[in-house]
């Protein structure tokens, strides 16, 4: 526990001894630290025996079905269930939930290590130098009585959020709390191959056709793909695009990758950098995100939208605008 957010800490285990009636949400395009934390608190908050429910407002993409209770996960709500309190998890702020915002009541708590989170809660537990909530939500659930299957939730959501413990963000508490999670008995094998080698064989082939149209520039060390609506919207790709863009930045020539996903009404626009800040980069391009991983909006169609977004990212990461 982090003695700065030691009276947080205090409040939201006070909260779970003491309320019964819980909804815990996170974010839309929930990626595996949104999947990992919701499950790690729904977890143990049923084994404590108090009525919890669990909801995003989104598709859960197949890869994460193999987690045990996420079936539990509820994509659709038809009203506003009578809850004590409300967990929002991995979420900046309340747009960031999507639909799920009407579903939600005081007490909040917000638990997110996002450095753009707008501290919108009753309680509000922020920590930008932890690796994922899933960490935060460890080494506040720690001092209960925790399954296996809880801690390789969140175990999951940690190493998710951190590339397996190769990103940017991943540091000495990482690994403190990653070795606290295996006394559990967790797999950090299975776990990680579960993770990062499990793309079925439709969807690696579809990776493989919007990777072969990447395009490069090689002098502002900048990579960037599309991907076509009706990729986006086939059933073997699932709108997960994480591994992806992991195959995009092991290209040696490039630092930052721009994803390109193309929806009906505009490119849902993912940014990934290994030295560079892309956070401060969709931030002002209106959305928000780490430092190394981060996402905006883009709502021109227009084809010479693309090329225009990859030359204003480049001269905010301090390349000059290339015309051709
Ligand atoms: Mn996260």
């Amino acid at each position: 526990m982090k003695a700065e957010y030691i009276v947080e800490y205090a409040k939201i285990t006070n909260l779970i001894r003491e309320k019964n009636k819980f909804l815990i949400v996170s974010h839309i395009y929930p990626d595996g630290d949104a999947i990992g934390s919701v499950l790690g608190l729904l977890n143990l908050l049923l084994r404590l025996g108090k009525t919890a429910s669990a909801y995003i407002a989104d598709r859960i993409p197949r890869q994460f079905q193999y987690l045990p209770n996420i079936e539990l996960i509820k994509t659709a709500l038809d009203r506003k269930p009578e809850v004590e309190a409300t967990f929002i998890l991995d979420s900046s702020n309340i747009e960031r939930v999507g639909s799920a915002s009407k579903f939600i009541s005081s007490p909040i708590v917000n638990i997110d290590h996002h450095p753009d989170n707008s501290l919108f809660a009753d309680i509000n537990l922020v920590d930008s130098t932890a690796s994922s909530t899933s960490e935060i939500v460890f080494n506040i659930l720690k001092y209960f009585p925790l399954d296996k299957d809880t801690v390789s939730a969140l175990y999951y959501g940690l190493l998710s959020d951190t590339g397996g413990f190769m990103y940017g963000n991943t540091n000495k508490l990482t690994f403190k709390t990653a070795l606290e999670m295996l006394e559990y008995g967790i797999s950090p094998a299975e776990i990680a191959y579960k993770l990062f080698y499990s793309t079925p064989y439709d969807t690696m082939r579809l990776y493989i056709e919007v990777a072969s149209s990447v395009k490069i520039d090689i002098d502002a060390k900048i990579a960037w793909c599309i991907v076509p609506l009706k990729i986006m919207e086939s059933d073997n790709f699932q709108n997960n695009t994480s591994p992806l863009l992991d195959m995009l930045l092991r290209i040696e020539e490039a630092d930052t990758i721009i994803l390109f996903k193309e929806h009906k009404d505009k490119y849902r626009v993912s940014l990934r950098s290994k030295t560079r800040d892309v956070g401060s980069v969709a931030r002002a391009l209106g959305g928000g995100g780490h430092r190394g991983a981060s996402a905006f909006d883009l709502l021109d169609k227009e084809e010479s939208a693309i090329i225009d977004t990859v030359n204003k990212i480049k001269v905010m990461l301090g390349g000059e605008p290339w015309t051709e």
